[in-house]
């Protein structure tokens, strides 16, 4: 397991490589080009710059997330093949400076849905919540909470101008359904897969967030079913999964443990962290230690160390804690997944001891 920690980079994250670099146990930073729209070429000199700024700081740059797909490509539009040639194009440079894997989803229209950006919990924390009855309301509605909570932070998949004409994406969307999106994304994934086999690059696909269709829109990466179908659409290590438990544990039907299990030797990236369910299909996201809520990370970390898991690992989400609301990204501050580190290493940590059965 390599222990990594997601940044925005320089002058769109609030927190520091330095900083980072005083959370023990982290080796890796997951980093992206943000403000390179979706479709378009990744410039060299940009990915030099990145990864040599993260190498010097300490750590390795080996993991991408995430590099969008562009809405023409999911649609299935004639204009796709350039789209994917771009895609092919970054692929083969992000691998020229050492990246193995790289973060993606296949969701149209919204990345990730939640209705409240800094809800308050119980210890007067805050963070993101889901509330499923708000959840559908008018889109434009929605968007506009979502921005204003987001403040002076871009948010990925919340890009303003791309959600400005949000009914012509929807209209764009109006024919695709769940068996034309998993057609598209064959057709992207065999175009694609040539150029991740050849360098050993691994594509690790993030589940859908919320794990269930909002506003009629197709979701295929939601249920060991889904996934199960979504691995053999092209059968190569190459196409692998981001385990995500918040996004996938957000459906109490589905099963993680049996699902990490039964997937593991193509799981190349995972997020760990935790969310509390209520009964109207709400939740809130908690801190990581597997009492506060409904993820059983501890026997997650338990089957990741007993199938040897040699993929990279994140700390997902973390709350807003000790005053650090709006100094922060949502869901991305510094001390709640400093925690979440700390947490999932000890746990990593204890289970390593107990294989060697040492006790010193
Ligand atoms: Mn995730």
């Amino acid at each position: 397991m390599k222990m990594t920690w997601r940044w925005f980079g320089e002058g769109n994250d609030s927190i520091s490589l330095q900083y980072i670099k005083q959370i023990p146990g982290v080796e890796g930073i997951v980093w992206s080009l943000h403000d390179i729209p979706a479709g378009e070429k990744w410039p060299e000199e940009r990915i030099k710059a990145t990864v040599n700024q993260i190498t010097a700081a300490g750590f390795n740059a080996e993991v991408v997330e995430s590099v969008n797909i562009h809405d023409a490509i999911k649609i299935g539009l004639p204009e796709r093949d350039q789209y994917i040639d771009n895609y092919i194009d970054t692929i083969e440079k992000l691998a020229k400076y050492g990246v193995k894997v790289i973060c993606y989803n296949f969701m149209p229209v919204f990345d990730w849905v939640r209705t409240d950006l800094y809800r308050q919990d119980e210890d007067g924390s805050n963070a993101l919540f889901y509330e499923k009855a708000l959840a559908e309301r008018n889109p434009k509605e929605l968007i506009a909470d979502v921005l204003k909570g987001a403040g002076e932070f871009t948010m990925p998949g919340w890009e303003p101008e791309r959600l400005a004409s949000i009914e012509q994406l929807f209209d764009a969307y109006s024919e695709v359904d769940e068996d034309t999106l998993t057609e598209n994304c064959r057709y992207f994934l065999e175009r694609i897969m040539p150029s991740c086999e050849k360098h050993g690059l691994k594509m690790a696909v993030h589940p859908d967030d919320p794990p269930w269709p909002i506003y009629g829109l197709p979701r295929i990466v939601r249920s060991a079913e889904h996934i199960r179908k979504y691995l053999k659409l092209v059968d190569s290590p190459c196409n692998g999964l981001t385990f995500c438990t918040g996004s996938l544990g957000a459906s109490g039907e589905n099963d993680l443990l049996s699902m990490a299990s039964e997937f593991h030797d193509r799981i190349h990236f995972a997020h760990l962290r935790n969310l509390k369910r209520n009964e109207q299909g709400d939740f809130i996201e908690r801190s990581h230690r597997t009492e506060d809520g409904d993820v059983n990370l501890t026997g997650l970390v338990r089957l990741f160390h007993e199938k040897g898991f040699e993929g990279y690992l994140r700390p997902d989400h973390g709350r807003h804690i000790w005053g650090e609301e709006k100094t922060c990204r949502p869901g991305y501050g510094l001390y709640d997944r400093a925690l979440g580190v700390m947490y999932l290493m000890g746990l990593w940590d204890a289970f390593k001891k107990e294989s060697k059965n040492e006790t010193e």
